[in-house]
């Protein structure tokens, strides 16, 4: 409520100083902001910056951005050409979230290219917010999206190399020497890396901030497995009075401190973005000694005023940031050295 100029005055001469009208409303014009996981977030940056530089919405930004790794399919662990589960079916997760706490999510959902796309028309079209497996994909059809197979070549001969051993472990992003060493960690064949989430968070010139998250999931889970990347509150939670953030990583063990919710609180308690994301991994360090030693995840967030941070378990997490000024690639700092 903008305060009454002469209740103010009043109020003023028992020593709070005189402020001309319309001070009480501080009009600091927000800059538009993109930030998202990974180097490859640097290309998912610049599809969300042509919308926030002309003015458009941080949501349209959000899906905007996120479409470009669902559709590249040299990318393995979001949307077209994913790695699939151990059945060889390639499932996508992915939420989205806007300024108004609006959410839609769609989980397990099979070929549709832009998983992305179809959260938020479930956000938009429906009184829901979770589409699960073949009602997801009925609904999507339902919508236009085209029905497509998304295992390639590539994926397909990955998965059938992986089946001559059929161990599923899940595996960091990096090498890490501590897992080498301590714990037995084998790369993949060809040395490629087995997840890695596009999660993606927005500001626009209005200050309204929304996120979104994508992915295929961990390479060879169990058919039907969801992870926390579509799960609001897990890999993805905005809350505009304050900030946003997502994960990237082991979803399990994200889910299990709902954890980007986790870090919007702690910054609404006035932690920093960087500081934030710190404490919710080390709450995972917490929860689970061991097994945090042996797995990455990573947090980033994103706070009202344009500030961001970010923290992992392990060494190897990156993220991109986009602004008006700002083009780079961060490494993420890490809990074990
Ligand atoms: C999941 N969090 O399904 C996702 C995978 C991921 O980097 O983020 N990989 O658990």
């Amino acid at each position: 409520m903008r305060m009454n100029r002469r209740k103010f005055i009043g109020l003023s001469s028992l020593s709070i100083p005189v402020l001309q009208a319309g001070d009480f409303v501080t009009d600091q014009k927000p800059s538009p902001i993109v930030i998202s996981t990974w180097d490859f977030g640097k290309e998912a940056n610049a599809a969300s910056w042509e919308i926030l530089s002309k003015g458009g919405t941080a949501l349209d930004a959000v899906e905007a951005g996120i479409k470009i790794p669902e559709a590249d399919e040299k990318n393995q662990s979001v949307g077209y050409g994913g790695l699939p589960d151990r059945d060889g079916h390639v499932t996508l997760d992915a939420c989205i979230m806007d300024q108004d706490s609006n959410c839609g999510s769609v989980m397990a959902l099979e070929n549709i290219r832009h998983p992305i796309s179809v959260a938020r028309r479930v956000m938009e079209k429906t009184p829901h917010v979770i589409l699960a497996g073949d009602g997801a994909l009925q609904f999507a059809l339902a919508e236009g999206f085209p029905k497509e197979n998304l295992l390639t070549p590539e994926s397909e001969k990955a998965w059938k190399e992986w089946l001559k051993t059929s161990k599923y472990e899940p595996r960091m992003n990096i090498e890490n020497e501590l897992m080498k060493k301590d714990h037995g960690y084998v790369p993949m064949p060809g040395g490629k890396e087995n997840h890695d989430t596009i999660g993606l968070l927005a500001m626009d010139a209005k200050g309204n901030i929304s996120g979104g998250c994508s992915t295929s999931g961990m390479a060879y889970k169990l058919h039907g497995r969801v992870g926390d990347s579509p799960v609001i509150g897990a890999g993805l939670y905005v809350d505009n009075e304050v900030g946003a953030a997502t994960s990237t990583g082991v979803g399990e063990e994200v889910v299990r401190c709902v954890g980007s919710h986790l870090v919007v609180e702690l910054m609404r308690q006035g932690l920093s973005p960087e500081a934030a994301c710190r404490k919710a991994v080390e709450r995972i360090v917490k929860k689970s000694p061991a097994k945090s030693k042996t797995i990455q995840v990573g947090f980033l967030a994103m706070n009202k005023k344009g500030e961001y941070g970010a923290f992992a378990l392990q060494s190897g997490f990156t993220y991109a940031v986009k602004s008006g000024n700002t083009e780079t690639i961060i490494p993420g700092k890490h809990y074990y050295p």
